[in-house]
């Protein structure tokens, strides 16, 4: 029965292709759930009430096939979306899986690793626009090392931003509508990535030839693999302009990139970004870039994508509450009419942090 907490397709819910379609595998274990076609994932993704579904290039087109089977694939692909109403607001390229890939790809010490590369992210960018996507994500996932000498790290940046800086290009020249959203991640598949945090990225943005057309695609877990605040990593993003696109996740601290359902390991940091995003309105897609447990079937897939999309709902209910809680709201307002101006009277009064903190609590376990 549908109810308040059921998606509709303004919330801007997508879901990768390889989200719903992760088999399972890992590095100790082989896949427990069967390939699940691209068309039959948009299907399931339909049933659960998405918006948008998003893909990398080869989640769609093998990358061995020809151009004739390419634009069969493409179309019926195309056909499956429209039918069951489902966008494409975002697409990738895969620059990780392939063998050729092993030490990177636009930072690799192979010209032609690097030519390769950049080639093959042209053609995901035509796939894209074919499909109707304005975002382009990057995720650089073996731009990285397991040892230093390989290169020096410095160098690495430099071909990372001529990338860049030619992708741009390309876009411009085919009058393409589309930005890049750079995704970073401090490790895992390499010993360590480059540019390990999206604060990295924000650097590197201003020394672009097109700064404008590129931003960040920031995600839960990675931040939180470094450690950080993930809330703070988006609200820098959001408030340089930069927030293009957002990957939703979980993960408990410490771990490898475990890729949890949306809000399942740290209920209350999911609390604040959700409340963050729907407070200063960001409209970008709400991404689910997570899978389902190892244990699941195709039924539990379907809680899973269901899961995220609804834990998101009830916690934006939740902030709203929050917003509209006098107590909340007078106690805060309470220090911003301290109208003290000498040293001792400031630093007289408690701040009140632990009721706030409490109230934000008994809000998030319904007990207020
Ligand atoms: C990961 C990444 C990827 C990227 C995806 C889009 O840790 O595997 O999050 O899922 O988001 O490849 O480029
Ligand atoms: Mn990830
Ligand atoms: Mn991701």
């Amino acid at each position: 029965m549908p109810d308040s907490y059921s998606p509709r397709p303004e919330h801007r819910f997508s879901f990768g292709l390889w989200t719903v379609g992760n088999r399972g595998r890992d590095p100790f274990g082989d896949a427990v759930r069967p390939t699940l076609d691209p068309v039959e994932a948009v299907r399931l993704l339909a049933r659960v009430g998405a918006w948008g579904v998003s893909l990398h290039d080869n989640d769609l087109v093998p990358i061995d096939a020809t151009a004739a089977e390419r634009d069969r694939i493409v179309a019926e692909f195309k056909r499956a979306c429209k039918d069951h109403g489902l966008v494409v607001p975002m697409t990738t390229v895969n620059l990780f899986f392939d063998p050729v890939f092993r030490d990177g790809a636009f930072t690799s010490n192979q010209p032609g690793v690097r030519a390769y590369a950049l080639e093959k992210t042209k053609r995901a960018i035509d796939l894209g626009q074919e499909l109707g996507a304005k975002i382009f994500v990057l995720w650089g996932g073996r731009e990285g090392t397991e040892t230093d000498a390989c290169r020096r790290p410095d160098t690495a940046i430099k071909r990372l931003r001529e990338a860049l800086n030619q992708l741009c290009e390309y876009a411009l020249e085919q009058r393409y509508d589309v930005r890049l959203a750079m995704e970073a991640k401090p490790n895992e598949p390499r010993g360590d990535i480059y540019m390990a945090t999206t604060g990295a990225y924000l650097g590197l943005i201003p020394t672009l030839d097109h700064p404008d057309m590129v931003g960040v695609n920031p995600e839960v877990a990675h931040e939180q693999m470094a450690g950080l605040n993930f809330l703070h990593v988006v609200a820098q993003a959001w408030e340089s302009g930069k927030l293009f696109h957002i990957d939703l996740n979980d993960q408990m601290p410490g771990r490898y990139d475990q890729d949890y359902r949306f809000g399942s390991a740290n209920v209350k940091a999911a609390f604040w970004l959700v409340k963050f995003l729907e407070d200063v309105g960001y409209a970008g897609p709400r991404h689910f870039d997570a899978h389902a447990y190892r244990t699941e079937d195709a039924a539990g897939v379907e809680a899973f994508a269901r899961g995220c999309m609804r834990t998101y709902l009830i916690l934006k209910e939740r902030g709203e509450r929050w917003n509209a809680d006098r107590e909340i709201q007078s106690l805060l307002n309470a220090r911003s009419q301290d109208t003290a101006s000498d040293r001792a009277t400031l630093a007289a009064p408690g701040l009140g942090y632990e009721q706030l903190d409490q109230w934000t609590m008994e809000i998030l376990l319904g007990a207020r």
